[in-house]
């Protein structure tokens, strides 16, 4: 199954820590990690006090099921430090979202596919547009309609990063 996973950090060298994110993404059993974005910075949504985030997303090919992917992208979460505090869309070591599995459509206790978020986030959007510019959602919404209607805002690939992006962030490259 085609599976897209995003990628968020914003705590204790998120770069770091995206990078350690697709390593560790690219050992789990039964899946390839077969395309990977780059790494974009993100003013954050939610609380304003709070470091700048870096974003990706990454395409796999897994035979684990929705469920399954979710505890191993939780395992990851855990061992790269993730503590879930109450605050809503507080800060994170790091934090990994299915965003797609397949075509299918999920709404279960643990699970909702695609991604309650994923329609208006450009710093999920973008990402997942550089690696996958063709595909469609489940409800056959297609992502390049998407795209057009969500402003990039302040979303830059660390590639071309300046002094746009809080000093904050660039001291814990
Ligand atoms: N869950 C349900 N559906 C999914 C899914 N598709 N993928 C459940 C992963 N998990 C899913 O997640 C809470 C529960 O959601 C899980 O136990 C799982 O069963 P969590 O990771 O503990 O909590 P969370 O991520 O803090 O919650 P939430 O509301 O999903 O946060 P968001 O929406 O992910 O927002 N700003 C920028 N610029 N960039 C960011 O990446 N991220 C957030 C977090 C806030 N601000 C941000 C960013
Ligand atoms: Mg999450």
């Amino acid at each position: 199954m085609l599976s897209y996973i995003a990628i968020g950090s914003n705590q204790n060298k998120p770069i770091q820590q995206a990078e350690q994110a697709i390593q560790a993404l690219k050992a789990l059993p039964n899946t390839q990690l077969l395309k990977c974005s780059s790494l974009y910075c993100s003013r954050p949504m939610g609380p304003q006090d709070q470091p700048d985030y870096i974003n990706a997303v990454v395409e796999l090919d897994t035979q684990l099921s929705a469920l399954h992917l979710l505890d191993e992208l939780q395992k990851i979460e855990q061992s790269q430090g993730r503590i879930r505090k109450e605050t809503r869309w507080g800060p994170r070591t790091l934090d990994l979202d299915i965003i797609l599995y397949a075509d299918q459509s999920i709404n279960s206790d643990r699970l909702t596919i695609p991604h309650y978020g994923m329609k208006t986030r450009a710093f999920v959007l973008y990402p997942l547009f550089e690696i996958a510019p063709h595909i469609k959602l489940p409800d056959a919404t297609q992502l390049s309609q998407l795209i057009a209607l969500c402003d990039k805002k302040e979303l830059i690939k660390t590639s071309d990063l300046d002094h746009s992006c809080s000093a904050d962030q660039l001291n814990k490259k």
